[in-house]
């Protein structure tokens, strides 16, 4: 007999997971599709991430999904076997599987069966902190949850046909289906204030014109840590403005903005964004998409790679990828190759025009950065002085809101200052320039 103490106990043993992979072989493979290996590499450490241990790893291939136990009830008798043999407490599916494909291998293997998106959804969930976070994600696991209730606990489901079809589990299921209904709508309400807000607070930014710079890259690339170092550039810079920086995957949940300073003295905000991963959940992204949509505000994308990872073209691709679903994969950007302290010197090739070599975490190459950002928002821009009569003190007070001009001159003739004019106010102030 189990008892509760039993059960707990049980709960804090690692759970030993065995990665199951499809590779449907009739689909011709395009380019830019990740291959299996690499996939169930970072499967691997998806697991990981989310607390579990790998015993096994299995790859099938086939030329379509079964429709009832996905990679075909033969392998699925096949994998209840390796379980047996490994004492493996979990299987993980590299796809998204249906409700009753779960069921059915559950029913078959009598173990607990996921998929990725699933297990993407679980980290996601433990990492939220901010309330916007967690309600993004429990909105992600609810929508990810409904269509799939009516496979979930099987007993409930094959109550059969007939007398007794609507007895408690049926009628559980619908109470179940109405009380994620309920609840996210409620959230979607929620998300909404904050949704506003935000558009507020961006609207603001758009006022002030302030260049805006988005970190993006795979999870653990050290976007968090460049955007700490980027901030040491601000005279109000302070530690506690730096985020969290962490060896594990998807560290950074929610958005954050920090002003930085540009060489020219220009300020600019660096925005912090979730990392990627490929097949990224559609619900999560959907569910993130107010966070993630800042990316497509920014003037200017620094898409970090981790130069030391064996697998940073397949990263590289896949943060492409994503960028392409949010529909700014044609925003100005500068591919930025990361962690270069623990490379060999001279290994990598002499910087270009949008690529450079950096150590955030050591401040290598950040001069560099500097200067490529500001060459990259200042284009467009016109950077003059301007002497501006007293009787036209409302350009005066125009250029200040706009420009976050700090230093100006009372002369005789009127205020002269410097400033970046973008292309309409080059054209309309164009008789007030003394210096180009
Ligand atoms: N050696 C070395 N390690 C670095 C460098 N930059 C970051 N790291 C380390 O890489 C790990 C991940 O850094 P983060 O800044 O949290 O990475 P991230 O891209 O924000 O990750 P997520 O928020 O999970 O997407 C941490 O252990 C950092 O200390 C670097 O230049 N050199
Ligand atoms: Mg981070």
């Amino acid at each position: 007999m189990t008892t509760e103490l039993d059960i707990n106990l049980h709960e804090q043993v690692v759970e030993r997971a065995l990665l199951v992979g499809m590779n449907i072989t009739t689909v011709s493979k395009r380019i830019d599709d990740i291959d299996i290996n690499d996939s169930m590499e970072e499967l691997k450490e998806l697991a990981k991430a989310a607390g579990a241990e790998i015993v096994g790893s299995v790859i099938q291939n086939r030329p379509a999904v079964d429709a009832a136990y996905y990679i075909g009830k033969g392998k699925v008798e096949e994998i209840k076997g390796y379980c047996e043999g490994l004492d493996a407490t979990l299987i993980i599916f590299n796809d998204e599987l249906s409700g009753a494909q779960t069921r059915n291998i559950e029913d078959l293997t009598g173990i607990k069966t996921i998929d990725r998106t699933t297990l993407i959804l679980d980290i996601f969930a433990q990492r939220a902190k901010s309330k916007e976070g967690k309600l993004q994600v429990e909105l992600a696991q609810l929508k990810y949850r409904l269509p799939r209730l009516y496979g979930m606990g099987g007993a409930m489901s094959r109550t059969g046909a007939g007398i007794g079809t609507r007895g408690p589990g049926e009628q559980k299921l619908e109470i179940d289906k109405r009380h994620i209904l309920n609840r996210a709508a409620d959230i979607r309400a929620e998300l909404k204030l904050v949704k506003k807000n935000r558009e507020t607070q961006r609207n603001q930014r758009k006022k002030s014109n302030i260049p805006i710079v988005a970190l993006v890259g795979y999870t653990n690339a050290g976007k968090s840590t460049l955007l700490n170092e980027l901030i040491k550039t601000h005279k109000e810079y302070e530690s506690e403005k730096e985020v969290f920086v962490k060896d594990m995957l998807f560290a950074t949940l929610d958005v954050t903005l920090r002003k930085a300073v540009l060489p020219n003295k220009r300020d600019f905000l660096v925005v912090d964004t979730v990392g990627f991963v490929s097949k990224l959940p559609h619900d999560l992204v959907d569910a993130f998409k107010s966070t993630l949509e800042e990316v497509n505000y920014a003037d200017l994308i620094l898409h970090v790679i981790d130069a030391t990872n064996d697998s940073y073209e397949i990263q590289k691709k896949t943060t492409e990828k994503v960028l392409k679903e949010l529909g700014a994969d044609d925003k100005k950007t500068i591919l930025v190759y990361n962690k270069v302290d623990k490379l060999e010197l001279d290994i990598y090739p002499k910087n270009q025009d949008d690529v450079v070599y950096i150590s955030a975490k050591q401040g290598i190459n950040m001069d560099k950065l500097l200067n490529m950002i500001e060459k990259a928002v200042m284009e467009n821009t016109y950077d003059v002085e301007l002497l501006i009569p007293y009787d036209r003190g409302d350009i005066f007070s125009k250029c200040k809101d706009k420009y976050n001009i700090d230093e100006f001159e009372y002369l005789g003739e009127g205020t002269k200052f410097r400033v970046a004019l973008d292309e309409e106010d080059f054209g309309k102030y164009k008789e007030y320039i003394v210096e180009k």
